[in-house]
């Protein structure tokens, strides 16, 4: 059918609406989505956020002040609400640029994402992770802007300036479906961040009983490039299967003792406070180190002994294992011998004498020496039941992990490392080894194939830490390779036969080559 020539201005403009619409969704559900990706994982600030801060840092103070005297209290909620606003008619215009062709679109929307990832990247302490949502929200935008753009394209908007009703219907299906998305992504991320900020209060909050550990003199020995032997708790490794953290509330939290016991036992936060506080350094570390790998951590552990409280429900003579549950459904087995023998295995509060951090496990986790994680230390624990390894299986034995767990005598070359080059002549080497719950007699190193020498040991006030070792050698101009093997107090030598992680952890030397010049 021609169209008249009146006509043609009218339905362009229709058009531009609905690429105008095109653009709006898509901006939405990439502010959506970088929101939800910044509550999940707990970074400082959205994107948005950040571009709003950097548009107060760069208004010139005088005209901050007026403005700030204008609106008074209003004063951030305006400009949040304005930098939306500023950002979904930027999208808009996206969309309509696409008119000419989809590179002028995504290049509004490209140029906005560098925009907010320079607003957060500047920010101080700013981190690789701080800008996932930036860069998450950008390609949401992308995407869905070609998507929308697309499905116009293809119904022949915007060369014929028209649109059948199914075509426009379809459309509006489309846009909907996009925007209603991001209002529930974007919805659902504000519930993440709510339960995770009420949580982190009432953390803030509590005083426990409870000391920092001061590291014992000579355990770190202070060589440059070794792993400090404390490790921090912002630092410590993490690993779990918890796609959004647990948020438990303390003040709800209770922990049910049962199974093959005389009698359960039911225990709430401020029980366990009113218990004998146990304090003690441990090591942990994680089935899936690889040989030289840095799933491992050391912190001195505050919390309750649960031995005592295994011997207060009573446990069946029949009785093998522990069944541990978390608050979102992650189980383990432990021998039950590990729970009740004399090592400090407990139910720990705190870690470096702050309340464990939600990521490993506020508001109660287990911790056990000798054991790796994956069989030993539930986070956001709430169930512990005791049973038999022949009665059930649990999250990893599942997934071809052996039953037991022990930890397998291991020990690392933290400096020089892997591929570094480093400056010829007399130069410290080390690094750490561990054997929890037997300990580490000796550390041997061995340069470029001769000899093995022994290393030199810091000293530790027990055997569930590892041990710093170091030891200086003379390097010659060009390449070397240095391996290093333990020997634990049973007088068992690590092997040099490498097996990987599965099923019950690796073995091997770990080795590194370098460069003298
Ligand atoms: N609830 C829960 N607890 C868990 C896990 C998990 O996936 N969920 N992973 C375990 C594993 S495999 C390890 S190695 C340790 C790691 O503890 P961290 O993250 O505090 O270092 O937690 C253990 N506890
Ligand atoms: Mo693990």
């Amino acid at each position: 059918m021609p169209i008249p020539a009146c006509d043609v201005r009218e339905h362009r403009g229709v058009t531009r609406i609905h690429l105008a619409l095109a653009g709006l969704c898509a901006g939405l559900a990439g502010l959506a989505v970088s929101h939800a990706v910044t509550m999940l994982f707990t970074i400082r600030a959205t994107p948005l956020v950040a571009v709003a801060e950097a548009v107060i840092q760069l208004t010139p103070g005088a005209l901050a002040e007026t403005l700030i005297q204008l609106v008074g209290t209003y004063d951030k909620p305006l400009l949040i609400l304005g930098t939306t606003l500023g950002l979904l008619a930027l999208s808009a215009v996206a969309g309509v640029l696409t008119r000419r062709s989809q590179v002028f679109g995504i290049l509004v929307f490209v140029a906005m994402g560098v925009v907010a990832f320079i607003a957060v990247w500047t920010r101080p302490g700013a981190s690789v992770y701080d800008v996932l949502p930036v860069v998450v929200g950008t390609i949401t935008w992308i995407s869905l802007l070609s998507f929308l753009a697309d499905y116009l394209r293809s119904r022949g908007a915007p060369e014929h300036h028209e649109l059948s009703p199914e075509s426009r219907r379809g459309f509006l299906i489309r846009a909907g479906i996009v925007a209603g998305a991001a209002v529930a992504i974007g919805v659902g991320g504000q519930f993440i961040g709510r339960a995770r900020r009420g949580v982190e209060a009432s953390r803030q909050l509590l005083k426990l009983p409870v000391s920092r550990g001061v590291v014992p003199a000579g355990a770190d020995l202070g060589v440059t490039g070794i792993e400090p032997w404390r490790s921090g708790n912002s630092g410590f490794y993490r690993i779990d299967t918890a796609l959004v953290v647990p948020t438990v509330d303390p003040n709800e939290w209770t922990l049910r003792i049962h199974g093959m016991v005389d009698q359960e036992i039911e225990l709430s936060y401020r029980d366990l406070l009113e218990r004998q506080m146990t304090e003690t350094w441990m090591t942990i570390c994680c089935v899936s180190n690889e040989v030289g790998g840095d799933l491992i951590g050391n912190a001195w552990w505050s919390g309750v002994r649960i031995a005592d409280l295994l011997e207060e429900a009573g446990v069946s003579p029949e009785a093998d294992a522990v069944l541990q549950t978390s608050e979102d459904g992650w189980n383990c087995g432990t021998p039950l011998a590990a729970l009740t023998d004399d090592r400090s295995s407990m139910l720990a509060l705190a870690m470096n004498g702050q309340p464990l951090p939600v990521e490993h496990g506020f508001p109660v986790r287990m911790i056990v020496p000798g054991l790796y994680g994956y069989v030993s230390a539930t986070k956001w624990l709430v169930d512990i039941e005791v049973s038999r390894f022949d009665r059930f299986t649990a999250y990893w034995t599942e997934r071809g992990w052996s039953a037991e767990g022990p930890v397998r005598t291991q020990s690392r070359i933290d400096t020089p490392r892997d591929g570094q080059n480093v400056i010829a002549g007399e130069r410290k080497i080390g690094g750490s080894a561990w054997a929890q719950q037997t300990g580490i007699e000796k550390v041997e190193y061995r340069l470029d194939g001769s000899d093995w020498q022994e290393a030199t040991l810091g000293r530790v006030p027990g055997l569930d830490t590892w041990v710093q070792w170091t030891a200086t050698v003379d390097l010659s101009r060009g390449d070397h390779e240095l391996a290093v093997r333990a020997t634990d107090s049973s007088g068992y030598t690590q092997t040099s036969v490498r097996r990987d992680v599965v099923p019950d952890g690796a073995t091997g030397w770990h080795s590194v080559a370098f460069q003298a010049d």
